[in-house]
């Protein structure tokens, strides 16, 4: 074990021998605040690696606590800059270990700076660059940090304001992909928890800012007030054809306008459910369809049940259709609900399940490989946006700094259940999150920050811009 560095150690084969994991296992339990690296060039994979030290501990909180990712050599030149300035030079790194060395870490080792930019050198070998990039940016979601990673070639320029990045939703019903389209959007537009599978794609697309919410359905246009009245008639419109035996055959795409202001705008497609029993040709035509024209493709899992036997017999049908529209770079896998990890006893390592999809998906024919893989929690991103919007409310009506920080901690949110009873149900997911990651993860005092870092979803949003822009600057 090569404890000579700050911030993280790194673990080798001997650290697993039979007369050290032990030993192994106590250091680890005595040092959770450091992030444990694989030494690079060991063939051992991170998630036997986590198998292994949990047979080993006592504790089962140390594997839900641990940092843990493979060390990487970067063979490409690498630099680490500060700032927006790309002309500027950067500080070369060798590793991911030299790197988080020299990056600054708050007491719960999240980055302490929002403008950090790693920019990996392309221009001799652009595969091996895009692959190094792919891998970073995997050591990121499961070391719970969200970093700008760029070509170096793509960071010089300038990002212009585009069209809006395109993303495909795909997934077994009930993995939470509508709520994954909500915590995208920051807004409760979309349908979740019905008993009713999707029967049809949903188009979000941006508008300006001061737009009504709108709905394109059946030739007609609706609008609505607020993004309830639109969920509404929604349910509606699928109890209806559901009565009619036209329900999961051809009832026509929805195309909603959203109002947006944010700086990077998101055209999200809400795609109906694979029908399982036998992906249909016209199925499969229509998610050919869809794969030609979005920018970003993502498929979204159940953590408690990933990866069944529909999903690869799904999973393979949809290699092929991205193979053939060469688009294989811009599918994400997502395992999704990953915060019902702690309501089982056993087994509560995120990165395990991560790092065991990734090689089983890298074994099927034709092979997912250098692709990142999320663990989510959607809905504590999405109920914290929410529990936010009533926190700024409440200090604006008294009189109070809006933006002062932290939003949200352990004192303040028990206020807000007085306050705000219509979304106690919210309020107590989120105090229930707090708690958690005091209790499973040991964060003192933790905050919106925390709780955002740990649901993913800001890892992933990063890495579907990178692979937006470099889609939109295609087409
Ligand atoms: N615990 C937990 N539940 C979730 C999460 N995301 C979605 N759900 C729940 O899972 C159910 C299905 O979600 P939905 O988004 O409608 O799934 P879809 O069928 O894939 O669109 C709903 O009851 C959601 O509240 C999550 O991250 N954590
Ligand atoms: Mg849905």
């Amino acid at each position: 074990m090569d404890t000579s560095r700050n911030i993280c150690t790194i673990l080798t084969s001997a650290d697993l021998s039979e007369g050290n994991i032990k030993a192994t296992v106590k250091t680890i339990e005595h040092n959770p605040n450091k992030f444990y690296l694989l030494q690079s060039g060991w063939q051992t994979k991170l998630w036997e690696v986590v198998e292994q030290l949990g047979k080993v501990s006592d504790d089962e909180n140390t594997l839900t606590k641990m940092r843990i990712a493979y060390d990487l050599k970067f063979d490409l030149q690498t630099e680490l800059k500060i700032g927006g300035d790309p002309y500027t030079n950067g500080t070369k790194v060798k590793s991911l270990a030299d790197l988080l060395e020299i990056l600054e870490f708050t007491e719960s080792l999240l980055l302490n700076r929002a403008d950090y930019h790693v920019i990996i050198d392309d221009a001799t070998n652009p595969n091996a660059a895009n692959q190094a990039v792919v891998k970073l940016y995997q050591q990121m979601v499961f070391l719970n940090l969200e970093l700008d990673i760029q070509k170096k070639s793509e960071a010089k320029l300038v990002k212009v304001i585009g069209r809006p990045i395109r993303i495909a939703i795909m997934g077994t019903k009930k993995a939470g992909k509508s709520v994954i389209i909500n915590s995208l959007l920051k807004r409760d537009y979309a349908p979740t928890s019905s008993l009713l599978p999707t029967p049809n794609t949903i188009k979000y697309i941006p508008a300006f800012p001061n737009s009504l919410l709108t709905l394109d359905y059946y030739s007609k246009r609706y609008v609505f007030d607020s993004a309830e009245r639109l969920r509404i008639f929604i349910g509606k419109e699928y109890v209806q054809a559901l009565r009619n035996t036209s329900y999961d055959s051809n009832l026509p795409d929805m195309t909603i306008y959203y109002p947006c202001n944010e700086p990077v705008s998101y055209e999200v497609w809400d795609t109906p459910e694979p029908n399982y029993a036998g992906a249909t040709d016209e199925y499969l035509k229509n998610v050919t369809a869809c794969i030609k024209e979005v920018d970003v493709c993502i498929f979204v899992m159940n953590y408690s049940n990933c990866l069944t036997n529909d999903e690869v017999t799904f999973l393979k049908r949809l290699n092929e259709i991205l193979r053939a529209e060469n688009k294989i770079s811009q599918f994400i896998v997502v395992v999704n609900r990953i915060d019902e990890r702690y309501a089982v006893d056993e087994d509560k390592s995120v990165n395990r399940i991560l790092d065991y999809l990734s090689k089983r998906l890298g074994d099927l024919t034709p092979p997912y490989r250098n692709i990142v893989i999320f663990g989510t929690s959607a809905l504590q991103s999405f109920y914290l946006d929410s529990v936010i919007d009533l926190v700024k409310a409440d200090r604006a009506e008294d009189g109070k700094d809006v933006d002062e920080l932290p939003l949200i901690e352990g004192d303040s949110i028990r206020p807000l259940q007085r306050r705000h009873k219509d979304a106690l149900a919210l309020i107590k997911f989120i105090y229930c999150e707090l708690c958690k990651l005091e209790d499973f993860h040991d964060i003192e005092n933790p905050t919106e920050k925390e709780i955002y870092a740990f649901s993913g979803i800001p890892q992933l949003r990063r890495y579907v811009e990178y692979l937006g822009e470099q889609s939109r600057r295609q087409h």
